[in-house]
């Protein structure tokens, strides 16, 4: 177990500030004050998230700052009020309903958000989409939820099979010019002749709210569903975990294809009244940089992936940005290696807040906080309200340092309610003494700190030792010509598995068979013998899901010459 520590924040008060004490005494109620149905009776998490600060002190507020390659503007509090409005509007006007399914497939833009807003604002449950994903993707998604509608731009109406689609029966076409046929509508002259003027639909707290499909290792994606109630968990992991502040700048740079982009790049920003920042288009360092120097971004989410990559591409080009307005970095997604929080220290000198959660879960449940100390490598303690533990496969809790299932109290205000028209599936996360079943393998320290090993299914049995993928990883890309590595396990009449490595390697390394050795002794004398990799592959990039994660199952598959299973989230 690494024994570094990094000491906590203490230049300024945070939200959690005695997390011992909180977790001792915190109760799910108290959140529920904060908002205004608390008095009202009235729910709907897109005015909690919006109107209640127009109408209140913030109307004036900058709430989105959006930019791309092309485009640069800014909404308020009251603005996105009205926005959001009209488009309530021109979905009603249509005949969209409390409940009906409306799909969003754009590229990120101020329309996008509007839309996610005014769908929620009439009780319509969202479901955004990647605007990667190829038709069969979209297929999927728009028939297992039986969609009545898509919000999408004349670029990708391509990739939406219309014709195929029975239930599909209302096109809002963002952007194009010309007559449009029946069903079709253009966004733009639609909003203008809609009221600012909406009556919001009052809806139950366990009403839908929207739909994240995710994919598993087999099958078909699955369609997650999350309900209003969920931004009880948002305002608080907004406040506890992003520390979020009045005057704070805030940046979460995922998709809202992605839960990171919708529960942390929606609800959580914007139901703390805190100016949210979107920058379109990709990744790049220069860009990114520029973009937290542009906004003076103070608090910055976001994922191992981007962290590993601007660690490639070096200190030098954070250093040409002025970066002091960040005064807080998390991560979430995979694991986060410590190499990188060390990186981060030197480069930012910031730490770099990793936290854990799922699709499934729809709100952070484990997280380092600002207020405490930090172990490298670990994604940190349960935050208050929320029971983790590592359990066995019978759902017995298993000892400190025992690696095992992780696994969570059912109940939290975020937890999906449903997979989509598949009950045994949803059941089928459960044990039947109240644990939810996360899939992944961890084990938690006697400090009460969680330390991921990978998923479940991930795990590797080598000549009878269990090795986690991530810490073979993790070892990996502190070699200096290492840029990213995915580990499995493969299949070894003698050993069970042997441990084998899928390297990228950093500008300026060249493959070669010395450099293999190189790597695997390195592993061998800074991890352990039976942990390093017997095999390794160089590859120019990994295959990744849009994410950003390790499809460790892919890599398994090319290996085996096994079916891969679903594809639609790879990355190009
Ligand atoms: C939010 C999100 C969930 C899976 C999860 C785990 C992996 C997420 C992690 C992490 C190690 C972390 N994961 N956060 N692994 N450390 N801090 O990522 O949701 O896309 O559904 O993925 O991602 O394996 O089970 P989702």
């Amino acid at each position: 177990m690494s024994a570094e520590v990094l000491a906590p924040d203490t230049t300024r008060k945070h939200h959690l500030q005695n997390y011992e004490e909180t977790y001792r005494h915190f109760d799910w109620k108290e959140v529920e004050k904060n908002f205004s149905w608390y008095e009202t009776g009235k729910v709907n998490a897109a005015y909690e998230a919006i109107d209640r600060h127009a109408e209140g002190n913030r109307r004036d507020k900058v709430a989105l700052f959006y930019s791309d390659a092309n485009r640069e503007e800014q909404l308020t509090f009251g603005e996105l009020k009205d926005l959001s409005n009209q488009f309530g509007n021109v979905l009603r006007k249509i005949g969209v309903e409390k409940g009906d399914r409306v799909f969003i497939f754009m590229p990120r833009s101020p329309e996008l958000y509007v839309s996610l807003l005014g769908t929620v604002k009439i009780g319509a449950i969202v479901g955004p989409l990647f605007e990667a994903f190829m038709e069969g993707a979209v297929r999927d998604r728009l028939e297992d939820s039986g969609a009545s509608t898509i919000v999408t731009t004349p670029e990708l109406l391509d990739r939406v099979p219309v014709d195929d689609l029975p239930l599909l029966e209302h096109v809002i076409l963002v952007g194009g010019e010309g007559e449009l046929p029946d069903g079709y509508y253009r966004y733009e002259d639609e909003m203008k002749r809609a009221s600012t003027e909406l009556e919001i639909e009052w809806v139950d707290r366990e009403d839908g709210l929207i739909l994240h499909y995710t994919s598993g290792s087999t099958g078909k994606p699955k369609g997650v569903l999350h309900v209003h109630n969920a931004m009880i968990q948002h305002l608080q992991t907004g406040k506890w975990v992003l520390d979020l502040q009045e005057d704070d700048i805030y940046w979460c740079t995922a998709d809202p294809g992605w839960v990171t982009g919708t529960s942390y790049g929606v609800w959580a920003p914007w139901l703390n009244g805190v100016t949210n920042v979107i920058r379109g288009g990709r990744f790049d360092p220069d860009d990114w940089y520029a973009t937290l120097e542009k906004y003076k971004v103070t608090v910055w989410y976001s994922a191992p992936t981007a962290f590993r990559m601007l660690m490639g591409a070096g200190e030098a080009v954070a250093k040409k940005y002025d970066l002091s307005s960040v005064r807080h970095i998390l991560s979430v997604g995979e694991p986060l290696n410590p190499e990188v929080v060390r990186w981060g220290m030197k480069a930012y000198n910031r730490r770099i807040h990793d936290n854990w959660w799922m699709t499934e879960t729809g709100g952070i449940l484990i997280s380092n906080y600002p207020s405490m100390p930090l172990k490298p490598g670990s994604m940190g303690r349960p935050i208050p309200g929320v029971v983790a533990s590592i359990v066995d496969d019978e759902g017995n809790e298993l000892p400190p340092n025992e690696m095992g299932n992780l696994a969570i109290r059912k109940g939290w205000p975020s937890m999906m309610r449903a997979i989509w028209n598949r009950e045994e599936k949803y059941k089928s996360y459960f044990t039947d003494n109240g644990w939810y079943i996360s899939g992944d393998s961890a084990y938690r320290d006697e400090e009460g700190y969680f330390w991921f090993q990978g998923r479940v299914d991930d795990v590797i049995m080598t000549s009878g030792e269990r090795v986690g993928p991530f810490e073979v990883e993790s070892k990996l890309v502190e070699h200096p010509a290492v840029a990213e590595a995915g580990v499995i396990g493969k299949p070894d009449p003698v050993r069970g598995e042997i441990i084998k490595a899928f390297v990228s390697l950093r500008e300026g390394y060249e493959p070669s068979d010395e450099l293999k050795g190189e790597i695997r002794q390195f592993v061998k004398t800074k991890l352990a013998a039976h942990a390093a990799p017997r095999e390794i592959e160089f590859k120019d990039k990994l295959p990744k899901t849009r994410s950003g994660k390790i499809m460790r199952r892919v890599l398994k598959a090319w290996e085996l010459d096994l079916p891969t299973g679903d594809l639609s989230t790879m990355e190009d």
